[in-house]
């Protein structure tokens, strides 16, 4: 890889806090995207285009460049009104596509004006990004609040080569064809030169959908890669897992602090074992489903009465959109009703939090919990499981985990794999997980921790990027759909 990155995402990543001393602070965020790409940008340098978020009346260009200088990356932020972000974050991405790719069709909405928002969004974040891309920058977008950015950026004349990546699922034909504007959203991942999903299963409904609704699209499906074929040009499709810095989170989950604070943690609980759920608010986790398993399982194995608890972080989020507030409501009443029902000499079963913690304390939970429950209605991946796995260092959690996370074939030897609707399996895999004998847990452990170790963060950029090989033909733009004037002919490209 030696052309320098355009990385595009919906958010900047970087904080921007006022401090009563020195003014404004500014620094970069602790997401795994960020810590993956750093060694890349420092030493190829390199440009990131995103939102800086709302920053009141902070100097954000003086503030990006500040920290551009530090990281040798150039930070471009994009402009959107309230009313925007409003129609294309809460609405459109979050109330449409959030939901329909993880496959739940009951929470999805399918409102125009949102959907106008968001095309008008994605075209703004074209046209800020024509102006900043360098003629030998390779762009790489990032999630599905950006699909439509490299239709439009083909639109504007930009002829690098442009890579995409999908965090969440992608969904099957039949889910696929209920979005009034599946024409579009295809057509317009067409436009990249590289499409990435998490997983085969992303991959392969990709290709069914782009075979059902692209008529003149022509798919050759080799092993890790498929080849579509349109007239003119090719897009190659690909699954690249994203992972985590193992390193860095086992030789944190080793410090004193953290060691220290999982000591803190599990005094609280003597004599008990601990079960761990960590997941941001929201239907698609499963954490509703993970409380009525572990309420069956503490129902029909009494021997775990008094001797478990599970501890749950839910990380607020998207709060602003109402079915996620009544989502938390739903929770905060199952925790009540099933501390009631359990509740005796002081031991209550379930100990819920609703907030983010720092990330030591995140660290330290993780080291002291010997359970880690992830039961996702689906996911694209869950780097929850592994962080957790980095994480125990002594080689006694055990993990169990949805089949439906798209972590799960790459987990699947070393942790106990359920269904999250089958409440009487997960029960009894916890059931299974709370007597696992020492040697089956170290042994488990080991496996899943070299797994993570081996296909860390650093080799998803790798394997994604080495796809994007320079030298291959720079394509020439075949219109696609152009969202904005979307009307009935559409279907006629189906
Ligand atoms: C999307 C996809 C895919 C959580 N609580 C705290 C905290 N966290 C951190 C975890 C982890 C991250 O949040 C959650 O990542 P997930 O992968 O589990 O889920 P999403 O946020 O839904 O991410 C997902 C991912 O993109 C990457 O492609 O795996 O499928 O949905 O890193 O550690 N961090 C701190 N305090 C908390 O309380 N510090």
């Amino acid at each position: 890889m030696s052309n320098p990155l355009l990385i595009v995402s919906n958010r900047l990543p970087i904080q921007i806090a006022k401090d009563h001393e020195d003014g404004w602070q500014i620094r970069p965020s602790s997401g795994g995207l960020v810590t993956a790409l750093r060694p890349i940008l420092k030493q190829y340098g390199g440009s990131w285009v995103g939102w800086p978020g709302d920053c009141g009346d902070a100097p954000v260009d003086e503030l990006l460049g500040r920290l551009g200088k530090d990281l040798n990356c150039r930070f471009h932020g994009v402009g959107l009104s309230p009313e925007l972000v409003e129609g294309f974050y809460y609405g459109f991405s979050n109330e449409t596509l959030w939901p329909l790719f993880h496959d739940l069709l009951g929470h999805a909405k399918f409102e125009r004006p949102k959907w106008l928002s968001y095309v008008e969004s994605n075209r703004i974040f074209a046209e800020v990004l024509r102006n900043a891309v360098r003629e030998d920058e390779l762009v790489w977008v990032h999630d599905y609040q950006l699909i439509l950015v490299g239709h439009y950026l083909r639109e504007l004349g930009v002829h690098n080569k442009l890579a995409y990546f999908l965090h969440i699922p992608f969904p099957p034909p039949d889910i696929f064809a209920r979005l009034p504007w599946r024409a579009e959203v295809l057509r317009a991942l067409l436009a990249y030169d590289l499409v990435g999903f998490q997983v085969q299963r992303d991959l392969r409904n990709f290709t069914q959908c782009v075979r059902q609704f692209i008529r003149e699209a022509r798919v050759s499906v080799q092993r890790q890669i498929s080849v579509i074929d349109l007239p003119g040009r090719r897009v190659r499709a690909g699954s690249f897992p994203i992972s985590i810095d193992f390193k860095e989170f086992d030789s944190a989950a080793r410090s004193q602090a953290v060691q220290d604070t999982a000591w803190y943690i599990h005094e609280n609980f003597p004599e008990q074992q601990l079960a761990l759920g960590v997941d941001r608010l929201d239907y698609t986790k499963g954490i509703a489903a993970k409380f009525l398993a572990f309420e069956r399982a503490l129902e029909k194995y009494p021997d775990l009465r008094g001797k478990i608890s599970l501890i749950q972080l839910v990380v607020p989020s998207r709060q602003d959109i109402p079915e996620y507030a009544a989502w938390k409501q739903k929770l905060d009443e199952l925790v009540g009703r099933i501390n009631g029902r359990f509740d005796y000499r002081g031991w209550a079963p379930l100990h819920y939090m609703y907030r983010s913690v720092p990330r030591m304390e995140l660290l330290g939970y993780y080291r002291a919990s010997e359970i880690c429950l992830v039961t996702s209605l689906k996911d694209g991946m869950n780097l929850v499981a592994k962080e957790y796995c980095a994480a125990s260092v002594d080689d006694h959690g055990a993990l169990v985990l949805s089949e439906f996370a798209g972590s799960a074939p790459q987990m699947r030897e070393g942790a106990l794999i359920v269904n999250p609707l089958d409440r009487e399996a997960t029960a009894d895999a916890i059931h299974r997980a709370f007597h696992m004998s020492r040697e089956e847990r170290r042994d488990r452990m080991r496996r899943l921790r070299r797994e993570v170790r081996r296909n860390d963060v650093f080799r998803w950029v790798r394997t994604f990027l080495d796809q994007v090989r320079p030298g291959e033909e720079v394509h020439t733009h075949t219109p696609v759909v152009t969202p904005a004037v979307r009307d009935e002919s559409t279907a006629a490209g189906e």
